[in-house]
């Protein structure tokens, strides 16, 4: 079956001023359709067509670059959207404590997330994984890469992921990287953060 572009799980201009309303726009109808309807492109007549995206993320390593990129651009970009929402509060709960206690406090927490997309160099993402261990990690892939590819230098199952390609703030931000990551915490989707911390701990 192709891939389709789900609908934004909240309006435009919802996560505003933190994040503008015509980046939005662009960013979910153009750059994520885009790598929709390549992904669907580079899969159709192989073998791969009916395949997942988390069972194309496992063998990414055998795969076409397009596959990569564009595969790893709609699952990302799914995944951002969902980790979004107006009036971030904070984490709860379990994922409160392993914050805590992994990861020195939410404010160390927050620094090294930040330095992680601030210290990729280019494009990519910064995340906040839970390892196999079940152990809380923060890293950043390049590219449209992430934590499931079985060719990932930060394996896990990512809980939060920041996207630091351009197109994601240079509207409203410019080259101010830095005022992006900080304000991104304002629009957090904890209660969708802590239930996939939940699941991955099971
Ligand atoms: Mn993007």
């Amino acid at each position: 079956m192709p891939f389709t572009l789900a609908p934004l799980p909240f309006a435009h201009d919802a996560l505003v001023p933190h994040i503008d309303k015509l980046t939005m726009e662009i960013h979910h109808g153009k750059h994520h359709q885009a790598y929709v309807d390549n992904l669907n492109k580079a899969l159709a007549g192989t073998e791969h067509e009916n395949k997942t995206l988390e069972e194309l993320m496992s063998i990414m390593s055998t795969l076409p670059a397009a596959v990569r990129n564009n595969g790893g651009g709609h699952w990302n970009h799914t995944f951002f959207w969902e980790s979004l929402a107006p009036n971030a509060d904070g984490p709860s709960g379990a994922l409160a404590d392993a914050i805590n206690n992994e990861l020195g406090g939410l404010d160390k927490f927050k620094a090294d997330f930040q330095n992680a997309g601030m210290t990729r160099f280019g494009s990519g993402w910064a995340w906040l994984c839970v390892k196999a261990d079940k152990s809380l990690c923060v890293c950043s892939s390049p590219n449209q890469d992430n934590p499931l590819m079985d060719l990932s230098d930060c394996p896990g199952t990512p809980i939060l992921g920041v996207d630091v390609w351009e197109h994601a703030y240079y509207l409203h931000y410019q080259n101010r990287r830095a005022d992006y990551l900080a304000a991104f915490w304002n629009v957090v989707n904890w209660d969708k953060v802590s239930a996939r911390y939940a699941e991955a701990i099971q």
